[in-house]
């Protein structure tokens, strides 16, 4: 039979199922990671299964999300996360050794392989031929206590990328360009497999650049398949023995096609405040900038910082411009400190910070109210900058470097053909594992210290026999878990304190729903499409489940939210008829009756009491996800059917 890249993976590594798509599948997982704004909770959690030890190949625990450290929080989780991590047989890869996506690909990723991350951006390691797949904590502790994932196999989008790109075009404009087609929402459900000939001319952080940000087109994953140019990355990083090759089979058959034609693209910008307003670059040239942050798991990478140098080489930036630049790892920045580049961006006026997340995620360096802002991250959400006035708009590091000098949106051709060189990949890189601590063998002796902020975990309940509630909320579409559980630099530390986080509960959208949702004793949140896009943060879910949601009701769902709510005992449930959306309002009361036997079947009967109606509503989960609801969370479910299993 002819295999898709994704199709040769998943046989390998199926536990259960049928690989079609929409059937439910168990797959076996190799690695998993984690970071530490979802990590405390994935290892709370990971304890509660009672296992002894990791049964994946290789597990990591990074730290880079939380690393302002203002208080003791932080560094009171980070001690945890470095001690569960000890205890159980994981990897931890201390704070200053980079962003968990681009130490997973320099140092960890392996082609052929699965990974299952507690972060949505996990898919980068796609760039490198690993089926790689972002969830929330529960189903990462899960896998590191069973090595398995339960998912339903999505469909396979094969993208076509034919010609090469032209001087000043990036990585980062392939993935705006299909962001632009495709839409946010466009990719649920759905396996993005890119083949053709222009993957030929792609470096390994390029086609990482791609599968990363192929996370805000709402997509389960991204891959590329691996050759010449992985066995070339792989060997630099002194680890040829990890190369596998894997390429799709000749008349391997996509459930869908799209085809890119490299050397038509142009410099791209995603506009405030969603990646898919992509615009060309050219017209918005001219607009005057205020800040430009380089950096974040999508576009930090040795030859995109040593590409901004080139860049900024000799020049100083623009009197108003604020410039930042965080690389992505250790290895990253002590090559770029060995061999002089760092001092070409320092002197041009660079703030450089350290190999984390920092302003990708709100910590620090929020720019001025109303002010433009150009990144080369992955996500403008409104407000994520700290600064809820700021325009934030997603480019090239190209782009992004050359606006810094001019101070104005500049298309980087402006600089002409005669300055733009290939970076060419270093034959080897600096490679030093010294701040990645291994696993022990005396690990029974291990302590795990839980500072003062690490608050127990809310557990669902039993589902009732009737739902019944308020409806406490109505929300527009698209609306992100930064919007459910807001993240910066002064909620970040308390991730792993959810009643803390529950006064911050929705309130970009609805400043009152925490004080709503207390008064009501819980009650229905009412979302349009594509609910609870972005992060994987299961505090997304875990907050509501505190206030008392039951449910949520919308016209359709992001992947890793649904999960994240179904694991936590709350109904998803989708609008079978969109003017139900129109005609629900705030504070009407709803009810579920027979709620055990209703969760069973696909349509579910739910009554406005308040305007004597019902809605057919629709519940599209598999089995045991009903299970789940039913027993109140797959916690629940696994501890009922004894400890560690089902
Ligand atoms: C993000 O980019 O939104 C984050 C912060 O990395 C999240 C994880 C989190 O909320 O901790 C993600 O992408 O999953
Ligand atoms: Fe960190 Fe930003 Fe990447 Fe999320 S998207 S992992 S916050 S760098």
């Amino acid at each position: 039979m002819q295999l898709t890249v994704v199709q040769k993976i998943v046989s390998e590594h199926l536990v259960s199922g049928k690989m079609i798509s929409g059937e439910e599948i168990i797959m076996g997982i190799d690695q998993t990671l984690t970071q530490d704004a979802t990590g405390t909770m994935a290892y709370l959690e990971f304890e509660a299964l009672g296992v002894d030890r990791v049964k994946t190949k290789k597990s990591v625990a990074y730290i880079d999300h939380n690393t302002l450290q203002t208080g003791p929080e932080n560094a009171d989780d980070h001690l945890y996360i470095q001690t569960v991590a000890k205890k159980y047989g994981i990897y931890y890869s201390k704070p200053g050794n980079g962003i968990c996506h681009q130490v997973h690909l320099e140092r960890f990723a392996i082609p052929g392989q699965t990974l299952l991350g507690s972060d949505s951006h996990t898919p980068t390691a796609g760039g490198m031929g690993m089926l790689a797949i972002g969830a929330g904590g529960m189903d990462v502790a899960v896998a590191m206590a069973r090595g398995e994932y339960d998912i339903t196999m999505p469909r396979i989008v094969k993208v076509n990328l034919i010609g090469e790109l032209n001087p000043w075009v990036s990585a980062k404009d392939i993935i705006l360009e299909l962001l632009k087609r495709v839409t946010v929402k466009g990719g649920v459900g759905k396996i993005f497999e890119y083949i053709g000939e222009g993957v030929k001319s792609l470096s390994i952080p390029q086609r990482a650049t791609i599968t990363n940000m192929g996370a805000e087109l709402g997509a389960t994953t991204s891959i590329f398949p691996s050759d010449e140019i992985t066995f070339n990355f792989l060997k630099a990083q002194k680890r040829e023995k990890d190369f596998f090759e894997i390429k799709a089979d000749d008349r391997a058959i996509y459930d869908e096609e799209i085809e890119i034609n490299l050397a038509q693209l142009e410099p791209l910008a995603a506009c405030p405040h969603s990646p898919d307003k992509v615009v060309p670059v050219s017209s918005l040239n001219g607009l005057k900038v205020n800040q430009v942050v380089i950096g974040s798991c999508t576009n930090s990478s040795y030859s995109d910082l040593v590409r901004v140098a080139k860049i900024l080489e000799g020049k100083t930036i623009a009197e108003h411009i604020s410039l930042a630049i965080a690389p992505g790892s250790k290895q990253v920045l002590s090559m770029l400190a060995q061999n002089g580049v760092l001092a070409t961006l320092i002197i041009s006026g660079a703030r450089i910070l350290e190999c984390a997340c920092g302003p990708c995620i709100g910590m620090g360096q929020s720019p001025p109210t109303n002010s433009v802002s150009l990144r080369t991250f992955n996500r403008n959400f409104e407000g994520r900058s700290g600064t809820l006035s700021a325009k934030i708009y997603l480019v090239s590091p190209e782009v992004a470097a050359a606006s810094a000098i001019t101070g104005y949106f500049t298309d980087p051709r402006e600089f002409g053909l005669e300055d733009y060189s290939e970076i060419k990949m270093p034959k080897t890189f600096l490679v030093n594992d010294n701040i990645i601590l291994t696993p022990v063998n005396d690990y029974e002796e291990v302590e795990i210290i839980r500072g003062p902020n690490i608050k127990p975990f809310p557990l669902g309940k039993p589902l009732s026999p009737e739902v019944q509630g308020k409806v406490l909320t109505k929300v527009g579409d698209n609306i992100t878990t930064d919007d459910i559980m807001p993240s910066n630099a002064k909620l970040l530390p308390y991730r792993s304190n959810i009643p803390y986080l529950s006064d911050y509960c929705l309130t970009p959208c609805d400043r009152d729903f925490p004080k709503k949702a207390r008064k009501n004793g819980g009650g229905f949140i009412v979302g349009g499409s594509n609910y609870g896009q972005g992060s994987s943060r299961e505090h997304a879910a875990l907050v509501p489940l505190y206030l008392g949601i039951k449910a949520v009701l919308a016209k359709s769902f992001a992947r890793i939210h649904q999960a994240n709510l179904v694991n936590n005992g709350i109904i998803p449930l989708l609008f079978e008829n969109p003017e139900d959306y129109d005609d629900i309002e705030e504070i009407d009361e709803l009810l579920i009756e027979d709620a055990i036997s209703q969760v069973k079947s696909r349509t579910i009967k739910l009554k406005n009491l308040t305007k004597g109606k019902e809605y057919k509503m629709i519940l599209d989960i598999t089995l045991r996800q009903r299970e789940m609801i039913i027993q109140g969370g797959l916690l629940n479910l696994i501890r009922s059917r004894g400890k560690g299993k089902e």
